[in-house]
């Protein structure tokens, strides 16, 4: 594993994967010098990608010569290994009860957010978005917004980011930056997230705005692939039928 000072990192990623921004907003975060390799996920990935990753997904972090995978696995490695503003170690006086509350917080986010995020771009335009996009913003009303009620404006009351953000931010900035396309989200959902979850919006809001969160981000780039994305899905979904 090597030294934890100084470590040299490179980080096998793409743009246009939120898993993959979160190990990325990490060592952002924590100002880790790392070395980015761009893996190109539109071709089947090569013999030496998968040496290094035989799942062949991104994100995969090689930390001194070791290699981690899985992006919840190495947001944790690396808040771990580099102590610092994210989240206290468990040996901390008031460690355990932060980062209960941040384990919460994140799987309330990881396991009702994107799912119905992605169904609701899937949707066709008319009545079925507006149920998709409805659903998302009921998660978000029921699941989050009780859990940010002292956001200051990170969580817990945090003014910097915590591991909180760290493994969601990805979602919130594609969330809140694909709304500006009608092909993608309809232009209310920002509206009525404003107006229905306001503890989320002003903590989204703050999020996004972060360095280490856009650091690389193309909003535009980004949106455009979603939007063939979904085009493909739903031509893969009406062949199917
Ligand atoms: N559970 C994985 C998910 C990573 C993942 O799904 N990455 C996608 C891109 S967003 C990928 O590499 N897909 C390549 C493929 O399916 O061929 C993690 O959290 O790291």
């Amino acid at each position: 594993m090597g030294s934890t000072e100084n470590p040299k990192i490179t980080l096998y990623t793409s743009y246009a994967c939120p898993w993959a921004h979160r190990a990325q907003i990490a060592l952002r975060e924590l100002a880790l010098p790392f070395t980015t390799t761009l893996i190109d996920l539109a071709v089947p990935r090569t013999p030496s990608y998968l040496a290094i990753n035989p799942r062949g997904l991104v994100p995969a972090l090689d930390y001194n010569g070791t290699i981690l995978t899985e992006s919840a696995v190495v947001a944790q490695f690396l808040v771990d290994a580099h102590p610092s503003h994210l989240e206290k170690a468990s040996s901390d006086e008031g460690g355990p009860l932060q980062r209960a509350r941040i384990n919460f917080f994140v799987d309330a986010f990881v396991s009702k957010v994107p799912g119905l995020y992605l169904a609701a771009l899937r949707a066709e335009a008319g009545e079925d978005k507006e149920r998709a996009v409805g659903k998302v913003v009921d998660a978000v009303v029921k699941e989050l917004e009780p859990l940010l009620g002292d956001a200051g404006p990170f969580f817990g009351g945090a003014d910097r980011l915590t591991f909180a953000e760290v493994q969601t931010a990805s979602f919130v900035i594609r969330l809140l930056d694909f709304a500006q396309y009608e092909a993608l989200l309809p232009k209310n959902f920002l509206t009525t997230l404003q107006t229905k979850a306001p503890n989320f919006w002003k903590w989204a809001s703050a999020v996004v705005k972060e360095d280490s969160v856009t650091y690389k981000w193309d909003a535009k780039a980004n949106a455009e692939k979603a939007i063939l994305r979904v085009e493909k899905a739903r031509k893969e979904a009406a062949a199917a039928k």
